[in-house]
């Protein structure tokens, strides 16, 4: 980002803040910052960027990210926008913010909007090593909805790393769904990981933006990587039907000077979280597939280590369930997972 950008930035926000509060608002419009290790990352005040307003041209909040050992914020915006294909005619910002959350390196967003359409959106910040300085944001989307009628929804996740805290970035796929973007003078990178992403765009600051803050309906086109060197904008695009008792679930992970892949430092089938393959794990393995997520957590996992999707989706399709069972039973007998 530039000082121009800084300067305009400033502005809507004071012109929104005022907004926001005549509305009423202000008890729920408190800038959220979790921390691990000596990381932070921080999402700022509901409403009070062009960002979380709902048609803001500005659009996206100013993130902020810092990995320890440093001192640079390398993430200038990331957000999320929606269609409901058939009621929409463009694309909203997540905007109707009902609660935060923060606790510990956990940040949790709930969203309630207009279109029957319900979000909440989950950071999980983890540390790394330091020199270079390294950490990951977790994030993901659940989205389900009050309406009786499914809703086929076209899902964006954005984000605008400025790597080294400049523009002068390039961006390659490292792995399917998986970008690296790289700093042209120090090396210094961050990743991006959305695995079940349907499409993704990227752009030089700011048209990628201008495509989701305009009145018109747009939809991303799988160009623009190899990218660079510029200032880099990136967005996926996730197309959906979201049902009355059948939330879905959108998995979209940042990272800086690490792997944003939140399961390459996890150990598939290690249903118990002690580190290895054994016959340990089966009891926990059930625990998951029959009881789901949360008492496979307060039986299993007590330390909080083990991410459920990584170590638990055996096949790798995007669920625990039982087409997990037969390829955990391989793992068992093999010692480990193919
Ligand atoms: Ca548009
Ligand atoms: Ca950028
Ligand atoms: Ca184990
Ligand atoms: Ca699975």
């Amino acid at each position: 980002m530039n000082s121009s950008r800084n300067a305009s930035i400033r502005i809507v926000v004071s012109g929104l803040a005022a907004a926001s509060l005549a509305a009423g608002l202000a008890a729920t419009a408190s800038a959220q910052t979790i921390t691990h290790g000596d990381s932070t990352f921080t999402m700022p005040t509901a409403n009070t960027t062009g960002a979380t307003v709902r048609t803001g041209t500005i659009g996206g909040t100013s993130s902020v990210l810092i990995a320890g050992g440093d001192t640079l914020d390398q993430l200038f915006q990331q957000w999320w926008w929606y269609r409901v294909n058939g009621v929409n005619a463009r694309e909203f910002a997540l905007s109707n913010r009902t609660s935060n959350i923060a606790v510990g390196n956990e940040l949790t967003l709930h969203y309630s909007e207009p279109e029957g359409l319900n979000a909440v959106v989950r950071y999980r910040l983890i540390d790394g090593p330091n020199s270079p300085a390294t950490c990951q944001v977790i994030g993901t989307v659940l989205l389900s909805t009050t309406s009786s009628m499914p809703l086929d929804v076209s899902f964006f996740g954005y984000i605008d790393l400025d790597m080294a805290g400049s523009a002068n970035d390039s961006a390659v796929f490292v792995a399917p769904g998986q970008l690296r973007v790289t700093d042209g003078s120090t090396g210094v990178f961050g990743e991006v990981f959305a695995p079940t992403a349907n499409l993704y765009q990227v752009m030089a600051f700011s048209t990628l933006r201008g495509l989701l803050t305009d009145a018109d309906i747009d939809s991303l086109n799988n160009t623009g990587v190899p990218f660079g060197p510029g200032d880099f904008t990136g967005a996926v695009q996730w197309n959906v039907i979201v049902a009355s008792g059948a939330p879905v679930q959108l998995p979209f992970s940042f990272s800086l000077n690490t792997s944003a892949n939140p399961c390459d430092s996890q150990l598939r089938g290690d249903a118990n979280c002690d580190g290895a393959i054994t016959n340990f794990d089966i009891d926990c393995f059930i625990t998951a597939i029959v009881n789901g997520e949360a008492a496979w957590m307060s039986a299993c996992n007590a330390g909080g280590t083990c991410l459920y999707q990584c170590v638990l989706d055996i096949n790798r399709d995007g669920r625990v369930d039982n087409f997990d069972i037969d390829p955990f039973v391989t793992c068992i007998i093999n010692f480990g997972c193919p």
